[in-house]
């Protein structure tokens, strides 16, 4: 079928149709244009691949006729608009999101089919746009969707990295990582906007002028072109950007006369130097390049995305007559995903001050009445700290400006809350440390923004107890919550759409796609023995699906009868991967000592585990060879295997996590109590019907709450009990739990092969400190792990009492849409509203 051309089956395809065309037959006709008429490949070739780069340039064209009448929409009533600035963004696969959107995924299905060609195949040609690392970058992408969605006048800021995250190859050494190509060909979905170009500064030196007034000059130019890609709300018009900036050497910067010299790198040194820029995401820190690079493209990111919205701005107050800067935030919601982008603050001071004149009073009530930041986690190393030689060679007028805002705190502080004199020392923005002086951006993104959130309740709480508790005194409503969630689209109705259907027959209606409390109503039938059979059914279907997957990519058989067992995030020692392989360990060898007919007796599990590890994060990496070491074992042992597998899932990503969450039974979401800022993944699955076992950590604590303590297989230390814990490990009050023991033993004896992993079990010994002495408590909370596991293979023995918990697991799972969540945002931090875009 997959023929030789774009109009196998085109008895009735029109020959060109109009681009919003609804009718599969026009919708062919579109497709057939594209491919013809936009042609990236060699005529009289139509395989999948070729389908699905026409079918989604036609699905381009809807989207960015809505894109047009949104911004002309969004011009027009000149509402206020967020700008949310992130370094990451995990977009996933587009098509299926956008024709689900735009609700035309039937004419698609048709019209490939009259083309010779399946919707399901032609979607799987699309590569992932995996500018991002794990959960931030995912929430960023899932907050765009709803922001569509609910029409507010919203747009995302990024990067375009030319290689995003790395993809995974799992070898005989583990883990190893090559660059993820995904614009080897082109992305159908960016629109590269020729005429919204900035330039971008770096290095160079403050020029004093007799008035006093400063100005940044010289250094290394770069410009900043703009990329733009499309995100459709759900069922309305309304369709906003995020745009993605990339880094270009001027066209003069290229030195004919050294090249034609031969001098080919110095004749191009800019141009290579730009490149660098946008490359990849996180580049390499451990040197000092590295760390400059790094720097370099946070700059760029607020640099470029500042001047396009103060542009903005100045557009829509041309032609009135009168205008001041003190009403720029009434116009402008800056949201700062974490400190990565924290250099809009100081970004943003520069141009109102040196570039439009203001004095520093009314420039900083403008940035500070502007700029809003989400905090995503406590743990030290996440904490950016940028060394102070660094900032003043590579932003010399930031660092200028970043002093002066400490300076300026510290005055206030002295003047009015002299009790806190000795605090200030952590709470400055400056560290001067002379050994190592460092800019702290969390406390400059504190001391600047209007308002600071966390991502869970229990994180806020801490944030408000520990993190910021000095500043909480200072400012006391500055801190506020606003719980992760997901957009119920991408992870529900257009993942399982089995499960989806089911959903809206029982209730009667698809409107819980956008107002996902409907979901509640399903706890009334949790009991009813048809909706049960219903749902047992659907997670077989997608069961089986990715058993298939998984036989695919890791040549592994499972067994769709077994209890899915999943955990799939980065691999961090405090996300304790390493707990539940050594579960899994401890199952092994139990039921190795097992007799056969005690073996019948357990419950038949399939343990998958996934995620990709730093590439300089050691002990991960480990982590993720002793999984497949331990796979390699179980799974081919015959004795056993019919009653557990460990799977390595590899290269963890978004359209990987749509097979698995869909087919998952149980998820495990197993971090140190605290140290887990919210979790989103566990909203996913939750929402899938799959139960979870987890500690009281991020949103878990939310999600028990919500679906009922009795569906939730709780464990471990509570975060107020962590301390303590770690304090009498220190002490040597702690003592191990023998099946602890046992499975590090079964490790070191080399049961799994060959590799030295005592370095990895030694983090689990001694007595103290980060990394060592058992940080992350896995020897504490292991015995109450293995008795939830326990109480999860008795629970799965009772089907009925299982498809119960499961149903009321998707039924209070509302709370966790990011709509909610974006519609707090607006509300209680932006000051935004909605704009939409008339129907006609
Ligand atoms: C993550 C946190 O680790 C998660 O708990 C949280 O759910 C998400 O952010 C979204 O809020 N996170 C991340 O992915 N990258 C960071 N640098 C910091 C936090």
């Amino acid at each position: 079928v997959n023929g030789t051309s774009a109009t196998a089956k085109s008895e009735k395809i029109p020959a060109i149709a109009h681009p919003l065309a609804e009718d599969p037959a026009e919708v062919a006709a579109n497709i057939n244009y594209h491919a013809k008429y936009s042609p990236h490949f060699s005529p009289f070739k139509f395989e999948p691949e070729q389908a699905y780069y026409a079918s989604a340039e036609s699905v381009r064209d809807r989207l960015v006729q809505q894109w047009n009448e949104t911004y002309l929409q969004f011009h027009k009533v000149d509402p206020k608009q967020t700008y949310y600035l992130s370094m990451e963004y995990l977009q996933g696969r587009a098509l299926t999101n956008a024709i689900g959107n735009l609700n035309i995924q039937d004419a698609y299905a048709d019209a490939l089919n009259k083309l010779g060609h399946d919707l399901e195949e032609v979607v799987e040609q699309e590569k992932d746009a995996a500018l991002g690392n794990g959960g931030l970058g995912r929430l960023a992408s899932c907050f765009l969707d709803s922001m569509a969605t609910l029409n507010l006048p919203a747009w995302g800021y990024g990067l375009r990295y030319r290689y995003g995250l790395f993809k995974q190859l799992i070898t005989k050494e583990g883990q190893k990582e090559i660059a993820e190509d995904w614009l080897e060909k082109f992305s159908p979905w960016e629109v590269v906007r020729h005429d919204v170009v900035f330039p971008v500064r770096f290095f160079g030196r403050v020029e004093v002028y007799p008035n006093g007034s400063r100005k940044w000059v010289e250094g290394e130019v770069f410009q900043a072109l703009a990329y733009d890609v499309p995100i459709p709300g759900y069922k309305t018009k309304n369709t906003i950007s995020l745009r993605l900036w990339e880094a270009k050497a001027s066209s003069g910067d290229f030195n004919l006369f050294q090249f034609n010299d031969g001098q080919y790198e110095s004749a191009a040194q800019l141009h290579s130097q730009a490149q660098q820029i946008c490359a990849v995401l996180y580049p390499g820190d451990a040197t000092e390049s590295g760390k400059l690079l790094r720097l370099k493209q946070q700059f760029f990111l607020c640099s470029a995305s500042l001047q396009d919205i103060i542009q903005r701005f100045k557009e829509r107050k041309n032609g009135k007559d009168t205008w001041q800067w003190s009403e720029f935030p009434s116009k402008v919601a800056v949201q700062l995903n974490d400190t990565h982008p924290t250099l809009a603050i100081p970004e943003l001071m520069r141009l109102l001050l040196d570039d439009e004149g203001l004095g520093w009073d009314e420039a900083w009530d403008v940035t500070t009445r502007t700029v809003a930041y989400t905090n995503h986690t406590v743990l030290p190393e996440a904490l950016e700290k940028w060394s102070q030689s660094v900032m003043w060679k590579l932003l010399p007028r930031h660092m200028e400006i970043i002093d002066e805002i400490d300076k300026r705190f510290l005055e206030m502080i002295r003047v009015t809350r002299p009790d806190l004199e000795s605090k200030l020392h952590n709470m400055r923005i400056l560290d001067n440390n002379p050994q190592k002086p460092v800019v702290r951006m969390a406390n400059l993104c504190v001391v600047s923004a209007h308002t600071v959130n966390g991502v869970a309740q229990l994180h806020s709480d801490i944030l408000k107890a520990e993190l910021f508790a000095d500043y909480v005194s200072v400012w006391p409503s500055k801190l506020q919550n606003k719980t992760n969630g997901i957009t119920p689209r991408r992870w529900l109705r257009f993942c399982n759409p089995e499960l989806s259907n089911i959903i809206t027959k029982w209730l009667k209606t698809e409107q819980w796609v956008t107002n996902l409390d409907l979901l509640v109503g399903l706890r009334q039938f949790a009991d009813n023995a048809d909706l049960q059979e219903e749902w047992a059914s659907a997670k077989m279907a997608s069961k089986q699906r990715l058993a298939q997957y998984v036989l695919r990519v890791t040549g592994v058989s499972i067994d769709p009868n077994s209890l899915f067992d999943i955990q799939v995030k980065r691999i961090h020692e405090y996300k304790r991967q390493l707990m539940n392989i050594l579960g899994a360990i401890y199952r092994y060898k139990k039921l190795k000592g097992m007799s056969p007919d005690e073996r019948k007796n357990t419950t038949p599990r399939t343990i998958m585990i996934g995620g990709k590890a730093f590439a300089t994060y050691t002990n991960a990496k480990r982590i993720v060879k002793l999984v497949n070491d331990v796979g390699d074992v179980v799974n081919t042992d015959p004795e056993v295997n019919s009653y557990l597998k460990v799977v390595f899932v590899p290269n963890y990503n978004v359209s990987v996590a749509e097979l698995l969450i869909p087919g998952s039974e149980l998820s495990q979401h197993i971090s140190t109590a605290g140290m887990e800022a919210s979790g989103t993944s566990n909203m996913k699955f939750s929402l899938n019907g799959c139960l979870i076992i987890g500690t009281l950590d991020g949103a878990n604590v939310e999600i028990r709450e919500e679906i009922g303590e009795e569906n939730f297989f709780l464990f471990g230390a509570t975060a107020d009990q962590v301390p303590k814990l770690r304090q009498d490990r220190e002490n040597g009050l702690f003592k191990p739990d023998p099946r602890f023991e046992e499975a590090k033993q079964f490790i070191r004896s080399g049961a799994f092969g060959s590799y030295d992993y005592n370095p990895l079990l030694d983090s689990l010994e001694g007595n103290s400190g980060y990394g060592r002495g058992d940080y992350f408590l896995v020897g504490h909370d292991f015995p109450s792990y293995m008795d939830a596991q326990e109480s999860v293979d008795a629970a799965y023995k009772d089907r009925k009492k299982w498809l119960k918990m499961s149903i009321l697991s998707t039924a209070g799972s509302g709370k966790f849409s990011s709509d909610r969540t974006i519609s707090q945002y607006a509300k209680e931090i932006w000051n935004i509203e909605e704009c939409r875009v008339p129907s006609s």
